[in-house]
Order: structure tokens, then C-alpha cells, then sequence
């Protein structure tokens, strides 16, 4: 922790020498900062990270003039999770975006689930509000929906997006469609005021989201410093375009999307250049998870040639493209070999705004700053989880698988594939398989695709195993899990639980043709559509909680104005 004390001391000096860093009065004032997100975009989806069709020339001028980081990483192969790791700077594990329903489960928040970002964690734009910050998300938050979890609760001033992702269209009274939000207010829903059109791919949901950027950024240039995080969505499936992109890649609607989002970085880049506040913007662009593979290749990208994709915990699902850009500070060009994470887009922001990270907790990102304007690399480790479990951990170049698995053999056989076209036998594993004891461990940098594990009897596997046990032990000596957000079968943060059978769901009837196990194997995190063998609680065969539960027209008014539920205006889904 000592470089990223000097990194903020030095930052301060380099604020109060620069006449960039200068405010309207004089004073100095810290970088504005962008972070853009993106949803599901994989490591091999930049023209400069060798997509060969080259269609991000924005993102890849982005690179020339700023850093690329190779070695950069999600908290978590899912969405919600990851999105939790950005803004607290903390693991899943510790700020509670996990399960305890299983082992090993992946989970999220669909709009059944009522779990959310508990208080007690700091979100990152609370804490540079402190430092004077306008701050705005545009796009999906996904860190709960109920009342308590609004994003303008939870540090932001400016709102415009969805709670969820873009599945639908629902279209039914018991699941109506994704509500999209301007700051309290809803205004309107998916597939209806915010139309995606799933047969063509049209929606202009990208086009209003640079709209929103653009103001914004315009509008803060001369005030106070702005933290926009803008978190866009159109990369994750069903992918969608606006007109004048769709059918322009030669990658298909997927290429499309991704063209739309690099043209808008492009613009919101440029618009920082002509507003004469590039120098003073520090611009951070990754993604949230790897290629949804299970996607691909029409409606998912690209995790180059690392192993498998979203939902695993091979380098596919959480090796992330990552680049820093900051004219004038971070010089152009460079490439970091620094191991990043996610969570260190936390801690970053923090030393940009001269703030200290909460000394009460357990932080888990590093300031990058040391990485970016001095060329130095920290040694730290990087922690892939899987809900409740430690998957595997990477060190150096070295990383240690201690569970493997991918998805069950049921679900796998129903066709979802989260390794499409490789098997890897013995580490793409159908069947959850314990490694604890002697781990299998891969040198990413002669074995980037994770295919030959070192020999168990290896000096060097010796070595590497001694290195990353004591870092791991460490680790789970000194952790304090959160209270898990995200479980099923829940009534504490359910609204009114999920029909699975076995599931304890008071009146809730079993659907017919449903499977008898308690939690489908690959539960909860099927992102991409319907998880087989799991059926969403307040579905139309529980008639029941359909009653009584808060998606249905006979109890919208109630729902909508009972405590504890959103209270939102906007009209009842048709
Ligand atoms: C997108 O906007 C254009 C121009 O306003 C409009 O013609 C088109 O119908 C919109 N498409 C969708 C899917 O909303
Ligand atoms: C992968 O290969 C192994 C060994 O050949 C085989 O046992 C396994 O069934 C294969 N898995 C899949 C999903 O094809
Ligand atoms: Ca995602």
C-alpha cells in the first residue's frame, strides 16, 4: 500500500503543476472519469487484441494513444456480480453478489430476485462525492431493483437505464417487460416505449445511450469533475444495432453491435478533444464478463485464444480487453503487463480524486496508477470465484485450478455449451471436480488456452504451487464472506420464491413436467434465456403467487405503493 500512497501524492503534486487539473477557480480539481463497460465483450473482440476483421478503429486509437492491458480481469464470469466487484472494490464473496444455494453456482439478479447491493457496502460514486463528483450511470445497473438499491441511493445523481437486462419481450401481466428509468422516474419498458426488435436486431438503445453520455459530459465540462459510468448492454445477447450499423460487419449482428459501441466511444472521445478536457479526462473502457460463447458465433463474441467463455472460470470467462486513456498523463502506446482487475477500477478512482480507499474493510483492488504513469508491475493475485467457491487463483504467470467445471451433464445435453467446439479432458469437466488437493496449474504465458497442465512432478509446478498456496491461504485465513444476496428458495430475499421443486414455496405450485431436483445443476446463471429444469417463481403455473405476488395486474397499484417495492409511475404492462 505504500506506492499507492506516493502514487496519490504524486498525483496531487502533478495536479497542482498542471494547468489542466485546474477548476474554474483556480483551485485544483481532480480528473473527470469515464468507465466504460461493456457487456459481455470478449478479450478477442478488438481490432487491436487481433480481431481480424479490425472494426473498432475508435477502441484501437484508443490503445495507440493510451495503455493496453493484457492481463486484465472480472471479478466474476457473470454480470451482476462483476458490476458489484467494479463499484465497491471488493469481491462477490465480500460484498455479498453470491449464493449459498449450491456449490460453485453462478447467480445474478433477474427481476424475480429481490436481493441487492446491501447498504453497508461503498459504492464508488458515494465515495467521490465526497471529492466534489457529479456522478451518472447510463445503462444497466443490475445491482437490485427494490426501492433500497436504486443507484440514486447508492451514490449517483443521474440515472438512465434499465435495473435488468434486456431479455423479453415478456409482454404478460405476471412478468411484464424490463422498465427503463430516468433518475426515480420510470419511462417506459423494453419492447414497448424502448423498442428492440429481436427478428431484425434494431433498437436504438445504443444511439440514446451516447445521447445521454454526450449531454452529460457537455454539460459537466466546465463544472465540477464528473464520473460517468456508462454501462451499455447492446453486446449481450439478444445483441441489437441501430440501423445505420446493422449489417455493416462482416462479423455479423454481433460485429454490428460492437461497431455501434466503438463509433460511440469514438464520438464521446473526440467530443472530450474538442471540449479541451481530454487532458483532464481519465477514460478506463473494459468489459464486464468474457464472450457469452453459449451466444455465439450470431448473438456472442469473441475470448480470442483463451479457454471457454462467460459463466466459467477458465481465462475465456473473465479475461477481459482493458484500456486506459488519458492524453497528456498515461503516454501512448504503452502496453502494462500488470495483472488488473476489475475491482481496481475502484481503488484507481479513488487516487485520482486524491481519496484513500474505506479503511474499514477488505479492499480488493490496486491503484493502478503506478501501473499506468510510471510503467510498474505489483505483484498481486487474481481470485476467480464461482458463487460461494474459490475456483482457482493466478499468480505471475502461473494459475491453479482447485475446482473445475463448466455446466452439468443435464444441462450440457439440453445444448447449453459454455466451451462450444472445446473439451479439454479433465479441466472442461461436466461434473464438479475437486482439485483442492493437488491442483491443476498452467503457465499462461506458454499455455494461454489452458490446455496442457504442468506435471504434478515438475520443479516448477513445485514452485508455483508453494507460491500460490501461501497467497491463497492468506486469503481465506483473513476472509469474511458478506450475507449472500443472491439466493434462491430464499424468503428473505425473494419476492416470492422460484418454482423448483423442492423448493419451499408456501402455496406455490410444482409445474407440471418440472424436474424433481431441488436446484438444477446450472441454476441462476443462465443469463442467455430460460435455465432448463428452472422455473421462475412467479410464472403462470403459480397461480398462487401470481395472486399475491407483486408482478401482476391485480396487485400492481399495491405492489407499486406497498413499502419495500419500487414505487414507480409509468403505466400498468398491458
Ligand atoms: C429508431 O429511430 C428511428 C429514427 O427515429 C426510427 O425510424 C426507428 O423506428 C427506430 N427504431 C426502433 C427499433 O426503435
Ligand atoms: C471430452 O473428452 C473426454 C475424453 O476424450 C470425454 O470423456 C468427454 O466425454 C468429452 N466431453 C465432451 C463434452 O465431449
Ligand atoms: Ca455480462
Amino acid at each position: 500500500m505504500v506506492a499507492v500512497v506516493a502514487a496519490t501524492r504524486w498525483w496531487r503534486m502533478l495536479l497542482v503543476l498542471s494547468a489542466a487539473g485546474m477548476g474554474a477557480s483556480g483551485a485544483p480539481q481532480p480528473p473527470n472519469i469515464l468507465l466504460l463497460l461493456m457487456d459481455d465483450m470478449g478479450w478477442g473482440d478488438l481490432g487491436v487484441y487481433g480481431e481480424p476483421s479490425r472494426e473498432t478503429p475508435n477502441l484501437d486509437r484508443m490503445a495507440a494513444e493510451g495503455t493496453l492491458f493484457p492481463n486484465f480481469y472480472s471479478a466474476n464470469p457473470l454480470c451482476s456480480p462483476s458490476r458489484a466487484a467494479l463499484l465497491t472494490g471488493r469481491l462477490p464473496i465480500r460484498n455479498g453478489f453470491y449464493t449459498t444455494n449450491a456449490h460453485a453456482r453462478n447467480a445474478y439478479t433477474p427481476q424475480e430476485i429481490v436481493g441487492g447491493i446491501p447498504d453497508s457496502e461503498q459504492l464508488l460514486p458515494e465515495l467521490l462525492k465526497e471529492a466534489g463528483y457529479v456522478t451518472k450511470i447510463v445503462g444497466k445497473w443490475h445491482l437490485g431493483h427494490r426501492p433500497q438499491f436504486h443507484p440514486l441511493k447508492h451514490g449517483f445523481d443521474e440515472w438512465f437505464g434499465s435495473p435488468n437486462c434486456h431479455f423479453g419481450p415478456y409482454d404478460n401481466k405476471a412478468r411484464p417487460n424490463i422498465p427503463v428509468y430516468r433518475d426515480w422516474e420510470m419511462v417506459g419498458r423494453y419492447y414497448e416505449e424502448f423498442p428492440i426488435n429481436l427478428k431484425t436486431g434494431e433498437a436504438n438503445l445504443t444511439q440514446i445511450y451516447l445521447q445521454e453520455a454526450l449531454d452529460f459530459i457537455k454539460r459537466q465540462a466546465r463544472r465540477r469533475p464528473f464520473f460517468l459510468y456508462w454501462a451499455v448492454d447492446a453486446t449481450h445477447a439478444p445483441v441489437y444495432a441501430s440501423k445505420p450499423f446493422l449489417g455493416t460487419s462482416r462479423r455479423g449482428r454481433y460485429g454490428d453491435a460492437v461497431r455501434e459501441m466503438d463509433d460511440s466511444i469514438g464520438k464521446m472521445l473526440q467530443l472530450l478533444q474538442d471540449l479541451r478536457i481530454a487532458d483532464s479526462t481519465f477514460v478506463f473502457f473494459t468489459s464486464d464478463n468474457g464472450a457469452a460463447l453459449i451466444s455465439a458465433p450470431e448473438q456472442g463474441g469473441s475470448n480470442g485464444p483463451f479457454l471457454c467463455g462467460k459463466q466459467t472460470t477458465f481465462e475465456g470467462g473473465m479475461r477481459e480487453p482493458a484500456l486506459a486513456w488519458w492524453p497528456g498523463h498515461i503516454a501512448a502506446g504503452q502496453v502494462s503487463h500488470q495483472l488488473g482487475s476489475i475491482t481496481d477500477l475502484f481503488t484507481t478512482s479513488l487516487a485520482l480524486a486524491g481519496l484513500t480507499p474505506p479503511s474499514d474493510r477488505a479492499i480488493d483492488g490496486l491503484n493502478l496508477l503506478p501501473a499506468l504513469l510510471q510503467g510498474r508491475l505489483m505483484d498481486r493475485p487474481v481470485f476467480y470465484y464461482r458463487g460461494d467457491t474459490l475456483m482457482a487463483a493466478t499468480l505471475g504467470q502461473h494459475k491453479a485450478h482447485f475446482w473445475t467445471w463448466t455446466n452439468s451433464w443435464e444441462n450440457f445435453r439440453q445444448g447449453m455449451d459454455f466451451c462450444p467446439g472445446q473439451n479439454v479432458s479433465g479441466v472442461t469437466t461436466h461434473t464438479l471436480e475437486d482439485h483442492t488437493k493437488l491442483p491443476l496449474i498452467f503457465h499462461l504465458g506458454r499455455d494461454p488456452g489452458e490446455r496442457f497442465p504442468l506435471s504434478f512432478a515438475s520443479t516448477e509446478y513445485q514452485e508455483a504451487l508453494s507460491r500460490i498456496a501461501q497467497v491463497v491461504q492468506q486469503h481465506q485465513e483473513a476472509l469474511v464472506p458478506g450475507q449472500p444476496q443472491l439466493n434462491v428458495c430464499n424468503w428473505a430475499v425473494m419476492v416470492s420464491g422460484w418454482c423448483v421443486g423442492g423448493c419451499p414455496v408456501p402455496g406455490c405450485s410444482h409445474p407440471p413436467g418440472a424436474p424433481d431436483e431441488p436446484w438444477p445443476a446450472q441454476g441462476g446463471g443462465g443469463e442467455a434465456g430460460a435455465v432448463p429444469g428452472l422455473h421462475p417463481g412467479p410464472g403462470p403455473w403459480c397461480l398462487s403467487v401470481q395472486d399475491s405476488g407483486c408482478w401482476s395486474q391485480a396487485t400492481w397499484d399495491q405492489c407499486h405503493t406497498a413499502p419495500g417495492l419500487l414505487q414507480v409511475p409509468g403505466r400498468l404492462p398491458s
